[in-house]
C-alpha cells in the first residue's frame, strides 16, 4: 500500500502530569531526550522515514513549546506534499475546554483528515522512544482487511497496569481489551499506535461523540466500543525497542538504556536517524581535571568535574570537583563546583549551586529538579519525589 493512501495523526496534547516538574513549562512531547532531541522527534522521524507525506500534529497543553520546536516541520516532511500541520485545540477554535480526550482530538480534526480523502488513518502517540517502519504495519493492516490494527509489544508484568492490555486468538485477532487493568490478564500491551480504515473510524468516532457517558478516549472508550460492536481488530507485533516515557522512572531508564554496553538503539543510526531542528550546537570542552565514563555529552557543554553513566545535554556546565552518577541533565543546566548528584534528572536551565547534594547513595528513587529551578547548598536532603504508578 502506498503511504499516500494513509495520513497520520500524531497526538501530542496530553498534559503529562506524571513527568511532574519537567512538564511545568512545556508539553511532555517537548521534553528533551538523549541530549539533543525532544521526545516527539522519534515519532516524527518515524513518519519521515516511513514516507508519511501528511502528518497532523494535534497539540493542546503548552502547545507553544511544541509549535516553537516543530516550526514549519520541514525537517520531517515536504510542506508542498502536505508535510507537518499543527492542529492546536485553541487555534482550531475547539472551545475553552479543548479536546476532551484522544478520540475527540481526532474527531475534532476530521475536516483536516477528509481534505486528504485517505483510505486509512494512522494514529500515533508523541511520547514514545522507538524506531518503527509504519509501512510494515500498514501493509499487514491492508492485507488482513481488518477495521483496525493495533501495534503491540509484551511489557514487564509489573508494568502491565499502565497500558491497554489485550488477549488475541491464534490469528492475532483481538478478543479482549482492557485499558490499564488493575489485575492484567496478559502482558501483551497496546503501544497506543493504531491504523484504522478511515470510513470505519469516522463512523465509530461519530457514535462516540454522541455518547454522553464517554470520556472520548481511544483506550478507555473507542477501542472497547469497537470490540463490543464486533469490529475486526488485529494486532501487529512489534519486536524492536519501544519505551513509553510517560513517567520519571521510564524517562530516566530510557536514558540509561542509551548507555548500555550495546546501546539499546542508537539515536544517530545512519539509516534511521532521529531528525531534530536543533540548529547550531558548538563543540564541547572536557577539562584535563574532568573524568567522563560511559556517558554522552552533547555539544556546547563544558565539563570540569566527574561524569559517570550519564546523558548530558547541550549548553551544560559542570564545575570542578563535582560528581554526577546515573544522571540525565537537560539543556543549559548550570552545575557549580563540588556538587554531588546521583540518580537524578536535572531540568532545563536549572542552577545547582556550589556544594549542593542531590540524591543519595543508599536510595534508588529518581530525584528531579524542575526546569529553571535553583538548588542551594543548604538544600542537602531533598524529599524524594513520589511518582504514583497508577493511571494519570
Ligand atoms: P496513555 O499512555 O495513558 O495510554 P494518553 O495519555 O491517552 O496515553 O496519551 C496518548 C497520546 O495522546 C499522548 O501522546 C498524549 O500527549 C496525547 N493526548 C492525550 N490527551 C490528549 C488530548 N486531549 N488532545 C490531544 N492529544 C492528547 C495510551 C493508550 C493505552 C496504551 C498506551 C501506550 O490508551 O492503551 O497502552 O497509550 O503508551
Amino acid at each position: 500500500m502506498s503511504s499516500q493512501a494513509c495520513i497520520a495523526m500524531l497526538l501530542a496534547g496530553g498534559e503529562g502530569r506524571r513527568l511532574g516538574v519537567l512538564t511545568r513549562r512545556k508539553a511532555k512531547p517537548a521534553v528533551h531526550f538523549g541530549g539533543v532531541c525532544r521526545i516527539i522527534d522519534f515519532s516524527l522521524s518515524n513518519c519521515a522515514h516511513s514516507g508519511m507525506t501528511a502528518v497532523g500534529v494535534v497539540t493542546q497543553y503548552q502547545w507553544n513549546s511544541l509549535h516553537d520546536h516543530i516550526g514549519d516541520g520541514s525537517v520531517w516532511g515536504d510542506p508542498s506534499k502536505g508535510g507537518i500541520t499543527l492542529l492546536a485545540s485553541e487555534q482550531s477554535h475547539i472551545g475553552p475546554n479543548g479536546y476532551a480526550g484522544t478520540a475527540d482530538a481526532v474527531y475534532a480534526n476530521r475536516g483536516f483528515i477528509e481534505a486528504y480523502d485517505p483510505e486509512h488513518v494512522l494514529v500515533l502517540s508523541a511520547d514514545h522512544i522507538y524506531q518503527m517502519d509504519y509501512r510494515k504495519l500498514l501493509e499487514q493492516h491492508a492485507a488482513s482487511g481488518a477495521d483496525a490494527t493495533i501495534a503491540v509489544t509484551p511489557v514487564a508484568w509489573e508494568e502491565a497496569h499502565r497500558f491497554g492490555i489485550m488477549r488475541t486468538d491464534e490469528q492475532g485477532r483481538i478478543v479482549e481489551f482492557e485499558e490499564k487493568p488493575m489485575k492484567p490478564k496478559s502482558n501483551l500491551a497496546s503501544m497506543g499506535i493504531y491504523v484504522f480504515k478511515w470510513s470505519y473510524l469516522r463512523e465509530m468516532l461519530q457514535q462516540d461523540a454522541e455518547r454522553p457517558d464517554s470520556g472520548h478516549d481511544f483506550g478507555k472508550d473507542v477501542i472497547p466500543a469497537m470490540l463490543s460492536s464486533n469490529g475486526h481488530l488485529q494486532t501487529y507485533s512489534f519486536e524492536g525497542y519501544w519505551r513509553d516515557v510517560g513517567t520519571i522512572e521510564s524517562l530516566w531508564e530510557a536514558h540509561m538504556d542509551l548507555l548500555g554496553k550495546r546501546t539499546a538503539f542508537p539515536i544517530g543510526e545512519r539509516d534511521w536517524p532521529t531528525l531534530t531542528p536543533n540548529g547550531e550546537i558548538g563543540q564541547s570542552y572536557v577539562d584535563p581535571a574532568a573524568r567522563v565514563t560511559q556517558s554522552m555529552i552533547a555539544g556546547s557543554s563544558m565539563v570540569y568535574g566527574h561524569v559517570e553513566r550519564s546523558v548530558i545535554s547541550y549548553g551544560v556546565q559542570i564545575g570542578q570537583g563535582s560528581v554526577l552518577r546515573d544522571c540525565v541533565v537537560m539543556p543549559n543546566a548550570q552545575i557549580g563546583r563540588n556538587v554531588f548528584i546521583r540518580s537524578a534528572i536535572i531540568g532545563e536551565e536549572a542552577i545547582i549551586h556550589d556544594g549542593a547534594t542531590i540524591g543519595s547513595l543508599s536510595e534508588s528513587a529518581i530525584e528531579v529538579v524542575g526546569d529553571g529551578e535553583r538548588v542551594m547548598k543548604k538544600h542537602e536532603m531533598r524529599p524524594k519525589m513520589y511518582i504514583p504508578a497508577g493511571p494519570m
